[in-house]
């Protein structure tokens, strides 16, 4: 088996991935990055030293970046679901609202987390005032976009919904989306039906532990 995954099941930018790998059912090798496994994160970190996961190895070629990743198995592993359209321009859709759940979902969910990790006198309320009302902006925009849409650029499972599956399960946890934002809602419970997410949630069920907002029961 040529490619390897080095990721933490509980990772939001992992699971984004492995969703696009079980959409596709690609055969690949896990390396888990656990403390059981110091060798993986060694080797991980000689080839990433910007130490962000996942990252996949195929043979030689080094593939870091959960987009990227996802555009190189649909270049070179393609599957029954394509998660970037042959169209350009849908393509470019699909980019955009991937840039939209990195930058806009998991990068001010992450920032709040991060900063509850932190010793106590490490920690910054203006940091997590800023990136909660970001939250609350991208919930708002992504009530209008998502309107009479399945799928976060309509009727085909994308790029988008893998990234958006795993950083609306965690930002709901982070920053409640308030019921208001019925789509939105309706939305994050379309994308935990489907049989990919589903599968990584379940894998990550173990590690609820580790979230240090503490994880409600709900999901
Ligand atoms: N831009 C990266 C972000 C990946 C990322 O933030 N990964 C987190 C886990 S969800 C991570 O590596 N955290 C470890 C750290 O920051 O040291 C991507 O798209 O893959």
């Amino acid at each position: 088996m040529s490619l390897k995954l080095y990721a933490h099941p509980f990772s939001s930018y992992c699971q984004k991935v492995l969703i696009a790998l079980y959409e596709n059912e690609t055969p690949f090798e896990w390396k888990p990055l656990s403390p059981e496994h110091p060798g993986h994160y060694q080797d991980f970190v000689q080839m990433w030293p910007i130490k962000k996961f996942p990252l996949l190895t195929d043979g030689e070629r080094v593939v870091t970046e959960a987009s990227i990743i996802i555009e190189y198995l649909q270049l070179n592993y393609p599957g029954p679901v394509r998660l970037l359209p042959a169209d350009p321009h849908a393509a470019l859709e699909v980019r955009h609202l991937d840039r939209f759940f990195d930058n806009y979902v998991a990068t001010p969910q992450q920032r709040v987390v991060g900063n509850a990790l932190r010793p106590e006198a490490d920690r910054d309320p203006h940091t997590v005032q800023e990136a909660n009302a970001l939250l609350e902006t991208a919930y708002g925009w992504l009530e209008q976009h998502i309107e009479g849409k399945e799928w976060a650029t309509g009727s085909q499972f994308s790029l988008a919904d893998c990234g958006a599956a795993p950083f609306l399960f965690y930002a709901d946890w982070t920053h409640r989306i308030d019921p208001k934002y019925k789509n939105v809602l309706a939305y994050r419970q379309r994308l935990l039906a489907r049989p990919s997410v589903k599968r990584a949630v379940d894998e990550a069920r173990p590690y609820r532990k580790l979230f240090p907002l503490g994880a409600p029961d709900r999901d």
